[in-house]
């Protein structure tokens, strides 16, 4: 297939419509990234760049909804739990339309569902994916990487999902963040239950223990109350938080919430 060439004016023209699409179907964030950027940074092998999985593409777009404080701080608790789910259900349906849209445009697209592996026993085996969107959403200038391992976002801290559409229309790629936004207060690291965070001194600000933190997500998985998320809910760092207050719930209100529905309610962890 041919390449489409477009103009200057073409490209800013494209992306302010792929903008609004993606806007309209309920994304809070949106970036470009060139594929260029993962040879450029090297944060992973090149068998996960997209364009030597998909040879064709050209740009990365990262989509990224928002996850309410006041739900992600009963966490571990079914109300979390079916907060994700809905997040997850939106992100691949706004992706699989964007992809949908540049189609019609006459470009080649598609997504990446927005994780992407068959149950959580695989990830306790190997919790990696075959494409990153943490590394796409830095690439494409939603945030830098914090210590606790997932994308900081200006506005919404960690406390964002994300998916990536991968197209071989050529868009002007948005401006990487320059400042860190991660503040390394290490309350991520403090509030973990599993301990799954040993700080460093370098660039790396720590280092995670993945395997103790999916089997921790594989115990609470059989109790009805998945994901953990409790380096993203304490996170500092965002509007969303100035929004609902530095706590979002009452504790009466988290422990009332984690007495309904799932197994093991009340107990140790908070
Ligand atoms: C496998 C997986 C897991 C595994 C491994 C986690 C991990 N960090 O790799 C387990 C089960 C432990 C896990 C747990 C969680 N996950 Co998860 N997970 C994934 C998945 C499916 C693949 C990730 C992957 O391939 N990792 C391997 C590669 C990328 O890791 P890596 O090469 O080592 O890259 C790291 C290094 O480069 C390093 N690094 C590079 N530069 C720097 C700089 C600094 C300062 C530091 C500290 C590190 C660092 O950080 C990178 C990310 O870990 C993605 C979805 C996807 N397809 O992208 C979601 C994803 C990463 N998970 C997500 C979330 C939210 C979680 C949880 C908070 C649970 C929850 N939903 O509430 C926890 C905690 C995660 C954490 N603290 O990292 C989100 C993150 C969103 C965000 N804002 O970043 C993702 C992107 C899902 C989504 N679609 O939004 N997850
Ligand atoms: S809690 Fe503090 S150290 Fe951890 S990621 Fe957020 S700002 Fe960084
Ligand atoms: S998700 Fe929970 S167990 Fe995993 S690193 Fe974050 S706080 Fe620790």
């Amino acid at each position: 297939m041919e390449e489409i060439k477009l103009s200057p004016a073409e490209k800013s023209k494209l992306k302010q419509k792929i903008k609004r699409t993606a806007e309209k179907l309920g994304a809070n964030m949106v970036g470009f990234a060139n594929v260029e950027r993962w040879e450029e940074f090297k944060h992973t092998e090149p068998e996960f760049y997209p364009h030597t999985i998909w040879p064709w593409a050209r740009t990365v777009i990262v989509l990224a909804v928002q996850i309410y404080p006041s739900m992600l701080e009963t966490t571990p608790s079914v109300v979390y739990s079916e907060l994700y789910n809905t997040t997850n259900r939106l992100l691949d349906e706004m992706s699989y339309l964007v992809a949908n849209f540049l189609n019609r445009e006459g470009f080649r697209a598609h997504f990446f569902p927005r994780d992407c592996y068959g149950d959580i026993s695989v990830l306790v085996k190997k919790p990696e994916a075959a494409f990153s969107h943490v590394i796409a959403g830095l690439y494409a200038g939603l945030g830098t990487i914090g210590m606790n391992h997932t994308l900081l976002t200006p506005e919404f801290g960690p406390r964002v999902r994300l998916v990536s559409v991968i197209t071989d229309a050529e868009l002007t790629p948005d401006k990487m963040l320059e400042k860190d936004v991660c503040i390394k207060c290490q309350l991520c690291v403090k509030n973990c239950p599993v301990k799954a965070f040993t700080p460093r001194t370098d660039r790396v600000a720590a280092d995670m223990d993945k395997h103790a933190c999916a089997l921790y997500h594989q115990q609470l998985k059989g109790e009805f109350r998945y994901p953990c998320g409790k380096c993203t809910a304490v996170c500092p760092i965002g509007q969303d938080k100035k929004k609902y207050g530095r706590q979002a719930v009452s504790d009466a209100g988290i422990e009332h919430v984690r007495n309904f529905g799932s197994k093991n309610a009340v107990e140790n962890i908070k």
